[in-house]
């Protein structure tokens, strides 16, 4: 899909538990694997293709443990048909260590973001050197990558990155435009139409519009023919002076908005074709343990 075209359907992601929440302040947010696995089902009923994820540990902190990023992506993938995405990002505080050894887990898709950003009071970091060694290894792993983007440098650093490692596991560019955190990009249909007049030819996109932004960044991306990412990690309020109640919520108004689009949400089935996402319940990767 040429980047301003418009698809045939819209590709709904949901993110629905980020490393920046604590369940305490948000009763709905998914911490245990239950939770995750009776969240995608919920989500995957109303419209989501993608699940971006993040864990926790037993205390419900985040957590970049790789035995449970194993448990959680076999769970999730027993029990929906969801495109299995594993946050790299992890919390602020992760170590670029932990953070490679994610994809030990072997989830079908990991996010990569695309720069170091301001992120509120805190710094996220993602040096060049990270970018590349991260890159390589989903390449080497098959596993295709989201690019996180959450400025307009970012965009020049993606182009970058795949001018310099060459392309993407499943040869296709899909990124995630990450708007409204303080410290990027805010989540204007400005700023929007700017990011995806800079993406390479052929990608697609989705956005996401943090807190307050979520519903302006929504409706221009699905103007601009993009698709959409939405949960408890970017909004814990569906409108002033109400919380979300859940994620599904929050992934049936996305579904409602596409559908008013023309563009109703996309299959998971759609989205591995779109994507290129290899499917690991036939074949594992190449570098799934017990392969080399
Ligand atoms: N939690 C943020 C520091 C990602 O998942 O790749 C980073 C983040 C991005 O959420
Ligand atoms: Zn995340």
């Amino acid at each position: 899909m040429a980047r301003s075209g418009a698809s045939a359907g819209t590709l709904i992601t949901v993110a629905p538990t980020g490393a920046e929440t604590a369940q305490a302040d948000a009763p709905g947010l998914p911490v245990t694997i239950a939770d995750l696995v009776a969240t995608g089902q919920a989500c995957q009923a109303a419209g989501a293709a993608v699940m971006h994820v993040h864990v926790r540990d037993d205390a419900g902190e985040p957590s970049l443990d790789v035995g449970r990023l194993r448990d959680t992506v076999a769970a999730l993938r027993e029990s929906t048909e969801l495109i299995i995405q594993l946050s790299t990002g992890g919390a602020v505080s992760d170590s670029e260590a932990d953070r490679l050894a994610v994809l030990e887990a072997e989830p079908d898709a990991a996010s990569l973001t695309c720069g170091t950003v301001n992120f509120g009071a805190d710094v996220f970091m993602n040096r060049w050197p990270f970018m590349v060694e991260l890159y390589q290894r989903m390449q080497e792993r098959e596993i295709v990558p989201e690019f996180e983007l959450f400025d307009l440098g970012q965009v020049a650093s993606m182009r970058r990155l795949i001018d310099t490692c060459g392309p993407p596991f499943g040869g296709h560019v899909h990124c995630d435009l990450v708007m409204g955190v303080p410290g990027g990009m805010p989540g204007t249909a400005q700023a929007l139409v700017a990011a995806v007049a800079a993406l390479p030819d052929g990608a697609t996109f989705s956005a996401t519009g943090v807190g307050r932004t979520t519903l302006p960044v929504a409706l221009t991306a699905l103007a601009a023919g993009g698709h959409l990412r939405v949960g408890m990690e970017d909004t814990l309020t569906f409108a002033p002076g109400e919380p979300v109640r859940d994620n599904a919520q929050l992934v049936a108004r996305a579904g409602d908005l596409a559908t008013l689009a023309g563009r109703p949400p996309m299959t998971p089935q759609d989205a591995r074709v779109m994507l290129g996402v290899r499917d690991r319940t036939r074949e594992p990767g190449p570098l799934a343990a017990g392969r080399r």
